[in-house]
């Protein structure tokens, strides 16, 4: 089993924080999108999406996705739980994570991608087209961030991680989330105290580490 990744790439980093979580250790290969290697032989065969990670099994089958990555990877090492022991964790902490995905890391995933100028020309991930960078889509998901935000942070009042009193891949999709957020200078402290202070926790632990400073 081989996992395709490249360390700067914050989708990679989401599997790599889970397989510190896990204490899963993986051979490991880059591939460097930012100089388009997805769009090479073998890899764009291989990723249809042309997006890392993707996780390649001895058989050849290819899974992508970060998300069913690390649920393929539960399934292998189910201890410690990070998608859930019970059926009732696995259905709340599925929950939140589609919830923060959807309502808040992929707004914020647009913004970024249609400001920063490095997405120039890049702005739908894996492809290579001319559609413009759109300021309004860079507005407008902070706005739905913000929405999201607003969702998140009466949870985090009462409870200690996002979906209740356990570290969940819940947390790791949220932590990249607020990560962009920040980088987008969403005021995070100031609008959301309960959701900087789990930020602060969630990000302090170990396997955070791989991301540096
Ligand atoms: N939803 C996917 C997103 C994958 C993705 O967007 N990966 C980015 C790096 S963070 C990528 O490989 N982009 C290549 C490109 O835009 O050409 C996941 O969670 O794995």
């Amino acid at each position: 089993m081989k996992l395709h990744d490249f360390a700067h790439a914050p989708s990679s980093q989401r599997v790599r924080v889970f397989l510190a979580e896990k204490g899963i250790e993986l051979e490991t290969e880059q591939l460097d999108v930012r100089g388009g290697a997805q769009f090479q032989e073998p890899f764009t065969s291989m990723n249809p999406f042309h997006c890392v990670p993707f996780l390649e099994l001895d058989d050849g089958t290819v899974i992508a996705e970060s998300v069913s990555i690390c649920r393929y990877l539960e399934e292998l090492h189910p201890e410690p739980s990070l998608f859930g022991a019970t059926p009732e964790a696995r259905g709340v902490i599925d929950m939140w994570n589609r919830r923060v995905e959807l309502d808040g890391l992929l707004p914020i995933l647009h913004a970024v991608r249609n400001h920063v100028p490095m997405f120039a020309g890049r702005v739908v991930p894996g492809t290579r087209n001319d559609l413009p960078q759109a300021p309004e889509m860079a507005t407008r998901g902070k706005e739905m961030m913000a929405v999201f935000l607003d969702r998140l942070g009466p949870q985090l009042d009462s409870n200690p991680f996002i979906a209740g009193g356990d570290f969940s891949i819940a947390d790791i999709t949220g932590v990249f989330a607020l990560r962009m957020a920040s980088a987008m200078e969403m005021d995070i402290a100031g609008g959301w105290p309960s959701v900087a202070r789990w930020f602060g926790e969630a990000s302090a632990r170990p396997s955070f580490e791989i991301l540096g400073g």
